[in-house]
């Protein structure tokens, strides 16, 4: 095996689970771990706010969930029955050298979790920190279906010659093989998308749901765009949410997604889809309030597919089964 760096130690695990920063004791069914930044825009502050949402996120520990062994309502059982052991990886920085390295080194250690069944839960950063997750993809040896909330396309192939920041993450997503397609749900009001993205998207064969439409037509014709039977990789960006759930964003939208939509919806995907990985980005930990709402329903997304997905058999699906082929 290839040598795989170290990470941070967190401010503390999140909800608690034991905290791992040496890669030879990545052994979990699940593994959680904060990926603080992306490929930074000249114009835009680096370190982003966004990157201290990880430990922002970790410090909502207790108001997530009161511990493992407490009945969780959403979960209809304790996460503990539902769970396999789950572990803390702790924050990978980018603390020096070229975004080159340290994004190579991110998709190092997400194939080698991948390549052992261990399903990944991420907490970002901005959008741009899924690129790197979308490059270890391929460690899987079938194709993936993403699942995207976002109130925006992300469909830029550069921003001033920036390729991996985060309004790129869907066309990262588009050229890679073993991405097989994808559902953005939750588009509305105005990002860096141009008609041109917009007509690219469309041409790959992407299927969008703005919020609206949602809304009007309910979730059943989101569900149908996900093949039965494909491995799903879910990216929530927090202002796909509502601004009156997910306050904490950079660029709030009115009329987003509402978790008493989005957690069923996620349930569901989660029991029928073999879910490899999810993450959570763009939370703004300095615009979350008071009782840190943003980052609770962060916490809560993720372990909405983390109790449905092991409660269906989870990725332990993914280890034991046999790989299914890439489709032609
Ligand atoms: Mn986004």
């Amino acid at each position: 095996m290839m040598e795989l760096l170290p990470t941070a130690a967190p401010v503390r695990g999140f909800l608690d689970w034991p905290v791992a920063t040496d890669p030879r004791q990545w052994t979990a069914e699940v593994a959680l771990f904060g990926i603080q930044h992306s490929e930074p825009y000249a114009r835009d502050p680096w370190p982003n706010d966004q990157a201290r949402a990880p430990d922002a996120i970790r410090l909502q520990s207790a108001n997530i969930s009161y511990g493992p062994d407490q009945w969780d309502f959403d979960l209809d059982a304790p996460l503990r029955e539902l769970a396999p052991r789950c572990i803390d990886l702790g924050n990978l920085a980018w603390t020096g050298g070229s975004y080159d390295e340290y994004s190579e080194a991110i998709t190092d250690r997400a194939r080698h979790l991948w390549r052992q069944g261990t399903q990944l839960f991420v907490l970002g950063g901005d959008h741009g920190v899924t690129i790197p997750m979308l490059d270890a993809l391929d460690a899987l040896g079938e194709t993936v279906h993403i699942v995207h909330i976002d109130a925006h396309l992300d469909w830029r192939s550069d921003v001033g010659g920036v390729r991996r920041g985060y309004s790129s993450p869907l066309r990262w997503a588009s050229t890679k093989a073993a991405v097989s397609g994808m559902t953005q749900i939750g588009l509305r009001a105005t990002g860096s998308a141009r008609r041109a993205e917009v007509e690219a998207a469309r041409a790959y064969g992407s299927h969008l749901f703005p919020a609206c439409q949602v809304h009007e037509h309910g979730w059943a014709p989101v569900l149908s765009t996900i093949p039965r039977d494909s491995a799903v990789y879910v990216t929530i960006d927090a202002d796909g949410m509502d601004p009156t759930e997910m306050p904490a964003v950079m660029a709030p939208a009115p009329g987003g997604l509402l978790f008493r939509d989005v957690a069923p919806v996620l349930r569901r995907v989660a029991r029928e889809h073999r879910v490899v990985g999810m993450d959570v980005v763009e939370v703004a930990p300095s615009f979350d309030y008071a009782n840190g709402l943003t980052g609770i329903m962060a916490g809560r997304l993720i372990m909405s597919v983390l109790g449905a997905s092991w409660e269906a058999g989870g990725a332990m699906r993914l280890r034991h089964e046999t790989p299914r082929k890439p489709r032609d």
